[in-house]
């Protein structure tokens, strides 16, 4: 019997790949009402539960794949899952959130998260269902990509199942590897595949059927059916559905922070050729969606012209402004070939991007020559080339075994100028948004639980309006506010976000959605306290894994600072760092942390994080009162 009357259904499984211990334990009401779900259990888990030091490629790491209290029900767009480690890229707090069946086939089979640890002495995958979990042998699984792997666990085990699939990235440890599911959905940026490569696991792969109860069916029926119609009614409805995110190139070519040429400027002349309209009237054959989601943005595109005919992939905004503009690509069939290989062998696109143009631009400026590329001649947009140096990563061969590490490490590696022209924060490339000319923009990245991603605080259109110039309190609090419902609420309740951002649903109908299913009575205060103790606990294990913090940690990519936009109306702009100072010593202060980016004493204390401020101390964190 379960302790929650709805939304949890109450059990966490533990998988042990070294001894084969397959453990259920009960949700406490602790985690449940403290922490949530999403984020809020991965963090507090892998706090509680790793050793300070962890590698994150060894066995002691541990694998979080986490839903909410929300997932998997009528709310909609509720077909979420978190999948969580300590990162190999960063060293830091890594997650990322994925749309796959595999959210609601979990808790149909009984279980709200899934902590896997250890390593498997030979591969294998993970096989959930009501009626058992079993550790399957994946030996003839391994070495495929991941749509290959999908279509070969949908033979077995039939259509109706949920996953997350590492391909070949993953696999030999490609630091900015995800997991992939349903032939073109990703998630784990900070190199989550990478960590089930380590563990020699290929998927996590479910089936259920029994019921996810819910406190007060008939309130959370027409909650629902009244968000749905709202969501359909918005006059944005039609357009979203043609083109999801893939509008955003036209706008950021717009206002000038499409990344291009590894971000040295922020238009692109073939803009036209690769964005939404484009996709919409020539290339775009299916809408895909999540589960429960009645706005569907996935955006199946065909390849029509050229050597790459025919071949489909998956198009989102940030995949084709990295592996689009930033990589000099302006033509969409190739655009489509890049992404399709990306999803088939696992690897984020972002990332992906960000290495190559990182390369092109060290060799275009003579810091690299062909002498360290293994031969190649790196020249923007040459796909031929492009092609043979992911081939290189993928397998980490020669000058791609370099590149496989992230452009944090390759830069150090490189030595000499190369850190100027790597684009990250924390270890993490940044996703596909120039902030040379913002500066908001710039501390949301800067800021980010995980490293240089747009998820927790996409402040740009609105800092674009309110003015890029601007220094003030309002830009902070705006990074925060954002931080608190993208990268806390969303997170914890672990449905997509798209429904509140881009079609305006109300926060009020998620936490009315939350009381009716779990029969519970939260406030929307209340669940902004909780992303806020979440943040402070995510912020706490950075720092115990740094040994420390320095608020350089919290900076953005040098080229912002150093190197000013070449091209386009914003040409000769670069990020002030007095100015950047002056907003990161704002938002430390609302965080209730000191100078140098650490909690305060008595900001861990006001989150009930008492053991952690000890904790902290005891492997020699000074903390501030
Ligand atoms: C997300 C990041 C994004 S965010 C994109 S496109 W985006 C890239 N997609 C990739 C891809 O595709 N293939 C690939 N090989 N690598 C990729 N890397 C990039 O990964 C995602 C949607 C999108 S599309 C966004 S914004 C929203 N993200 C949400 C979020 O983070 N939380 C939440 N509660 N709801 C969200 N809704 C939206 O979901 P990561 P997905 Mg992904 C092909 O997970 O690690 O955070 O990286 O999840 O199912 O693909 O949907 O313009
Ligand atoms: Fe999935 Fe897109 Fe729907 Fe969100 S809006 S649930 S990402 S299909």
């Amino acid at each position: 019997m379960s302790n929650f009357k709805g939304g949890w259904v109450g059990k966490i499984l533990r998988v042990d790949l070294s001894s084969e211990k397959i453990k259920e334990q009960e949700l406490s009401k602790d985690l449940a009402y403290e922490w949530i779900g999403g984020r809020g259990w991965a963090i507090k888990i892998l706090w509680d539960e790793l050793e300070p030091g962890t590698d994150p490629l060894g066995p002691d790491n541990k694998l979080i794949i986490a839903t909410g209290p929300l997932t998997g029900t009528i709310v909609p767009s509720s077909g979420k899952v978190v999948v969580a480690a300590k990162s190999p890229l960063t060293g830091g707090y890594g997650d990322g959130n994925i749309g796959s069946h595999l959210g609601h086939m979990l808790k149909m089979s009984g279980y709200d998260a899934v902590i896997i640890e250890g390593r498997a002495k030979k591969p294998v995958y993970l096989w959930i269902t009501p009626n058992g979990v079993e550790i399957k042998d994946a030996s003839h699984l391994w070495g495929l990509s991941t749509f290959e792997t999908e279509i070969a666990l949908r033979r077995d085990h039939g259509n109706d199942i949920g996953s997350v699939i590492i391909g070949p990235a993953g696999e030999n440890l490609v630091k900015f590897s995800v997991v992939i599911t349903e032939y073109g959905r990703a998630g784990g940026r900070p190199g989550i595949g990478a960590v089930f490569g380590s563990k020699k696991l290929k998927a996590v792969v479910a089936h259920g059927w029994e019921d996810i109860p819910m406190a007060d069916i008939d309130k959370a029926f027409s909650l629902s059916y009244e968000a749905r119609r709202q969501l359909m009614s918005n006059p944005g409805y039609r357009k979203w559905i043609e083109q999801g995110t893939m509008m955003t190139i036209e706008w950021s070519q717009e206002a000038s922070v499409l990344p291009t040429y590894n971000f040295t400027e922020g238009v692109f002349d073939y803009f036209m050729n690769i964005g939404g309209e484009t996709m919409a009237n020539k290339y775009k054959m299916l809408r895909k969606g999540c589960f429960s989601c009645m706005m569907p943005c996935g955006n199946l595109s065909v390849a029509r012209f050229g050597k790459f005919e025919r071949t489909w992939a998956e198009l989102d905004y940030e995949n084709v402004g990295m592996l689009g503009s930033n990589i000099g690509v302006g033509s969409m069939d190739e655009v489509i070939k890049l992404n399709r290989l990306a999803d088939e062998l696992g690897t984020d696109t972002i990332s992906l991007g960000s290495v190559i143009a990182f390369a092109i631009d060290l060799y275009q400026r003579g810091i690299i020559s062909t002498k360290q590329t293994d031969g190649l001649e790196l020249k923007w947009g040459d796909i031929d080339t492009i092609l043979t140096l992911i081939d290189k990563i993928v397998k980490r061969e020669g000058f791609g075994k370099i590149l496989a590490e992230g452009v944090k490490k390759a830069a150090e590696r490189i030595g000499g100028e190369a850190p100027k022209y790597a684009i990250h924060v924390k270890g993490l490339e940044v996703s596909a948004y120039d902030c040379h000319a913002a500066p908001a923009m710039a501390l949301s990245y800067g800021t980010s639980p995980i490293g240089a991603h747009h998820k927790d605080a996409w402040v740009i259109s609105w800092e674009v309006k309110y003015g890029r110039e601007k220094v003030d309190m309002t830009k902070v609090e705006k990074v925060i506010e954002f931080q608190r419902i993208r990268g806390g609420l969303f997170e914890f309740l672990t449905v997509c976000r798209l429904p509140w951002i881009e079609l305006g649903l109300g926060l009020d109908y998620y936490v009315k959605l939350f009381n009716a299913i779990t029969g519970l009575e939260q406030s929307l205060d209340n669940f902004f306290f909780i992303a806020d103790k979440i943040y402070t606990l995510i912020r706490s294990f950075w720092v115990r894994e740094f040994g420390g913090w320095s608020r350089e940690y919290d900076y953005p990519p040098r080229k912002w600072f150093e190197v000013p936009l070449s091209k386009g109306p914003l040409a000769g702009m670069k990020l002030s760092k007095e100015i950047y100072d002056r907003l990161l010593d704002l938002y430390y202060d609302a965080r209730g942390w000191d100078k140098s980016g650490i909690p305060k004493k008595s900001t861990l204390e006001k989150f009930g994080l008492t053991d952690v401020a000890e904790k902290l101390e005891k492997v020699g964190v000074k903390l501030q009162d």
